[in-house]
């Protein structure tokens, strides 16, 4: 192990949380030190190269606000981003703003220890770097700790296996290969027809069909590009005061009260602007009334039959086991049109379940699939994941991990009782996961910089929530949820997909904007909800 590096502050992950983390911190005066896994920047859009990885939110609104020199210099080429394009895009933004020289990469943290006696943190990677600092700033991103499905066998399979969440950086050509899919979220909603493209033979095994809408991609205008760039300012404004962090016209009424035609006609406005929040927003009931949600579930449902020209491969297309919006909903480039090539099949493991994988390929309680390759689009161990692996401990040795065994606990989604001076950007129980992430990661940020700038102005050294606060917090996060159908879904929100992860609610869903204020406020009141120690 070598000698401790010291610095003010330690941030874990060069996304865009860590990156724009460590610009603030660095303007603020700090001295700061990142400690990435990767060998580059990027987070999120470093590891996610799939065929077809796109983001669901529109580039010109999937990008940082804080810098208006920026927004005006670069320039997005799609409606939705590419992987690569956001890659260049995040690759830019650490060398413009000079923020290599503060990042160690290549290294992954293994623990994190608070030191009561000094009031600081010890950070260790797995490559030997110890890291002293007052602040830990977790920036570990939210779909980050991958998962394999839960068959056995995984090491069997002779051929390659490649996961959408860690895919070789050289990519992978499936030319006339026979491939096996297993999983139909948004990875592999938009993989599939790529793969089915390129592939010789195609099986989608789906556990659970999802809900998609066409993203009607296409290349920006210049007079697109134009208008947002006079408007930027406006723009970012009506994304923070949002409820997902998209502007969008608000809901005035329930779906119920509307006849069947015109409520038809709103969501096939939605469905023509290829927009995730189009629909889900259309009326004020959608999240919350089951009745009023299965009106957008079958007007979807619809489209999925007029598409797929098979009858009963539509049904099992069709979602029905969760409302609409409950499980995070998928932008498509001819998903379903997929299912209606000759080559392509389609396994509904609910019926004959995945039994294990053999060295030719997936067995099913039905029959053996044999395949050249296999494609894990499983997901993640989503929200906690990435803090988990890590050995966290807090005061008296507590570790974080025991301290969430029965679902995260935080107060905004930003503190742990326990755990002072340590901050997690779009932690569990925030809107992040809900929202359009990049502005709810630089609102975490912005709020981080500010308490720690105020610390340092008010002689403070140590911030630490309080239990009651962090309480009242996980109850509120907890009763707003269960006003709305989400709680109702098996979902990665709700910790579902990993066996044996507690069955909880794990974000914020009262709006960015209503969250915004909260925030605000609790920092209005001099901290509320905070003990603070002075030097
Ligand atoms: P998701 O959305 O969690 O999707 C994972 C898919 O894999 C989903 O269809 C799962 O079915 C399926 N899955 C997971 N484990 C298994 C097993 N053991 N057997 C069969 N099928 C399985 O992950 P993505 O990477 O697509 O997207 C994550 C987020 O990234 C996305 O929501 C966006 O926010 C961006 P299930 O639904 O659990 O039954």
């Amino acid at each position: 192990m070598s000698e401790p590096r010291t610095v003010d502050a330690v941030i874990v992950g060069a996304g865009l949380s860590g990156l724009y983390q460590l610009h603030r911190l660095r303007e603020a005066g700090l001295s700061v030190r990142v400690l990435e896994a990767a060998d580059d920047v990027g987070g999120t859009w470093y590891w996610n190269r799939y065929p077809g990885a796109r983001c669901d939110v529109e580039s010109m609104s999937y990008s940082y606000s804080f810098s208006p020199e920026l927004e005006q210099e670069w320039t997005w080429t799609e409606k939705y981003p590419t992987q690569p394009e956001i890659l260049k895009y995040v690759r830019h933004v650490a060398d413009r703003f000079d923020l290599r020289r503060d990042i160690t990469f290549g290294t992954r943290v293994t623990s994190a220890a608070y030191d009561e006696t000094t009031g600081r943190w010890l950070v260790i990677s797995d490559s030997g770097d110890v890291v002293d600092a007052r602040f830990l700033i977790m920036a570990t991103g939210c779909l980050s700790a991958s998962k394999t499905p839960e068959v056995p066998g995984l090491d069997r399979f002779q051929g390659p296996t490649y996961h959408t969440g860690h895919w070789p950086h050289d990519g992978v050509d499936f030319t006339g290969q026979r491939v096996g899919v297993i999983g139909t979220g948004s990875s592999g909603i938009q993989s599939i027809p790529i793969l089915a493209e390129q592939a010789a033979d195609l099986t989608v095994f789906q556990r659970t069909p999802n809900f998609s809408m066409p993203a009607g991609n296409r290349p920006l205008t210049e007079d697109e590009i134009r208008e947002m760039k006079a408007n930027y300012r406006a723009w970012r404004e009506a994304q923070r005061t949002s409820a997902f962090g998209v502007p969008v016209r608000p809901a005035t009424h329930s779906a119920l009260e509307v006849s069947e035609e015109e409520r038809n006609a709103v969501y096939q406005d939605g469905w023509d602007q290829g927009n995730l929040v189009a629909i889900l927003g259309s009326y004020t009931d959608t999240l919350t009334n089951k009745e009023a949600n299965d009106t957008a579930a079958e007007f979807v449902r619809d489209k999925i039959r007029r598409i797929v020209k098979d009858p009963e491969l539509a049904e099992t297309l069709s979602p029905r086991s969760f409302p609409y919006g409950t499980k995070r909903p998928c932008l498509d480039t001819g998903y379903y049109e997929t299912f209606n090539k000759e080559h392509v099949h389609l396994v509904d493991v609910r019926k004959t379940p995945l039994v294990e994988l053999t060295e030719r390929g997936v067995r099913t309680s039905e029959q053996e699939y044999e395949f050249d390759a296999i494609v894990f689009a499983t997901g993640f161990d989503a929200m906690t994941g990435a803090l988990a692996a890590i050995d966290i401990r807090g005061r008296n040795g507590l570790s974080l991990k025991e301290k969430w065994g029965e679902g995260p606990r935080t107060y905004l989604g930003l503190a742990i009782a326990g755990f002072p001076n340590l901050f997690t950007i779009t932690g569990p129980l925030s809107p992040s996961v809900l929202s359009n992430m990049i502005v709810s990661i630089e609102q975490h940020v912005d709020w981080v910089t500010d308490c720690i700038t105020w610390m340092q102005e008010h002689g403070k050294t140590a911030i630490e929530t309080t239990t009651e606060a962090e309480d009242a917090w996980v109850e509120h996060v907890a009763e707003v949820g269960a006003y709305t159908l989400y709680p109702t879904a098996d979902s990665w929100y709700m910790g579902s997909n990993v066996p044996g992860k507690p069955r909880v609610f794990m974000a914020y869903i009262g709006g960015v904007g209503t969250y915004r204020q909260q925030c605000d406020q609790v920092a209005a009141d001099g901290y509320r909800g905070f003990t603070l120690t002075p030097a």
